[in-house]
């Protein structure tokens, strides 16, 4: 928000407190002056005091300024995936070059090292077990090579598990397409829905955010800084308000605005706790009253860190609240970046996107190629 001044010529007192915080303020870019300031050289009066606002400002509400959403960004996705898998890659990648490097003709005790990297990385154990037993279903029709054919079949086999979930999702016929996001405390749901809304933004879309996790203030203030960041606007109720009614505010004004896409913050809920779950059911039937076929996407976000944990809460979950598809987060901090093909595999949900750091920039959509490739590249 940009304030104007309304200090009066007279009042310039070069002297004056309140002269001096509005030349600082002028500094910060949050307060508009007038032509009649010109004859004051308000930046050079206050610009270290401007400097010390500015940084105060920062470190209380987060910046204000809109990030740049990196146009031309200096790495491209292949490299930002395979950084953020690098921890994985390395645990993963390293051992199955040993097994090549040992291996001449694959043999059992190949495959049985194969099976132990795998279950490390937490592909889990039924991905794991159908993943050896195509490859010794291929190896009794037809020798497998040496260590790298073995690394190449592992890859379509990879490919084809993270390919396979065809969630078809229902584009809206007229705008705004409604995503939630939901799932467990603490898994980067608001972080998530902020980088989405600078994704879509940074694609040409319009973009609106909506606060649905009325439990906490602080979800909503969370959301607040990421709305301004990523330049979007937000709709919000005070702390305590009824989710479904402040998603009805923002279906509401994305009708009426014709945005493109509304992405709604949700409260962390655990499957097994019906109020919230029912809270959740009243969320989706307020939204299709409003748009026929909403909310169209229904996006879990998981931990990667969580591992098999998150993968069993998830499984739960995605029954109940008619899950379409997964943000995993924070890829960049786990070495077991294998749970992404365990989640295709077992939940039968394409992951849509990942989460690769803190940053408004730190998601990707997810290629199962990349993903693949910058693993055992
Ligand atoms: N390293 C990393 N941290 C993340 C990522 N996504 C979210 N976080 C952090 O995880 C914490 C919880 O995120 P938040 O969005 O508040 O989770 P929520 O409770 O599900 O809304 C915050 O400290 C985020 O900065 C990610 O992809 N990578
Ligand atoms: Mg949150």
């Amino acid at each position: 928000m940009i304030y104007t001044s309304h200090l009066s010529i007279t009042d310039k007192q070069p002297g004056s407190m309140r002269f001096r915080a509005e030349c600082a303020l002028a500094c910060t870019g949050l307060l508009q002056v007038t032509p009649e300031w010109s004859p004051f050289p308000v930046h050079q009066l206050c610009s270290r005091l401007a400097i010390k606002l500015k940084r105060m400002i920062t470190t209380l509400f987060g910046s204000s300024e809109p990030e740049k959403s990196d146009p031309k960004p200096e790495k491209n996705l292949f490299d930002r995936m395979r950084q953020a898998v690098t921890r994985t890659r390395e645990s993963f990648s390293a051992r199955i070059s040993d097994i090549a490097a040992l291996t001449r003709a694959v043999d059992e005790s190949a495959l049985e090292d194969l099976e132990s990297v795998l279950l490390s990385s937490d592909l889990g154990v039924p991905t794991t077990t159908a993943i050896l037993d195509a490859l010794r279903d291929r190896a009794r029709h037809q020798a497998i090579d040496g260590g790298a054919e073995l690394r190449e079949l592992l890859k379509q086999q990879l490919i084809a598990i993270l390919s396979a979930p065809q969630q078809v999702v229902a584009a809206p016929s007229a705008p705004p397409k409604i995503t939630f996001l939901v799932g467990v405390n603490g898994t980067g749901k608001t972080t998530s829905s902020g980088k989405l809304a600078a994704w879509s933004r940074a694609q040409g879309r319009t973009v609106l955010l909506c606060a649905a996790d009325t439990f906490r203030a602080a979800a909503i203030e969370q959301l607040e800084v990421w709305a301004a960041r990523s330049g979007v606007e937000i709709i919000k109720t005070r702390q305590g308000g009824d989710p479904a009614a402040v998603l009805f505010d923002a279906v509401s004004a994305a009708k009426s605005r014709s945005i493109d896409d509304l992405f709604v913050d949700t409260a962390g809920r655990l499957h097994t706790k019906s109020g919230l779950m029912d809270e959740l059911d009243k969320m989706r039937r307020t939204a299709a009253r409003l748009v026929p076929g909403a909310p169209h996407e229904v996006l879990l976000v998981m931990d990667a860190t969580t591992g098999q944990n998150g993968l069993q809460q998830a499984r739960q979950f995605t029954q109940s609240a008619g899950v379409t598809g997964i943000v995993l987060t924070k890829l960049d901090g786990t070495a077991k970046g294998g749970i992404a093909v365990a989640i295709a595999r077992e939940l039968n949900l394409p992951v849509r996107f990942v989460g690769v750091g803190e940053k408004m920039t730190d998601l990707l959509e997810f290629s199962p190629t990349e993903f693949v490739d910058s693993l055992l590249e």
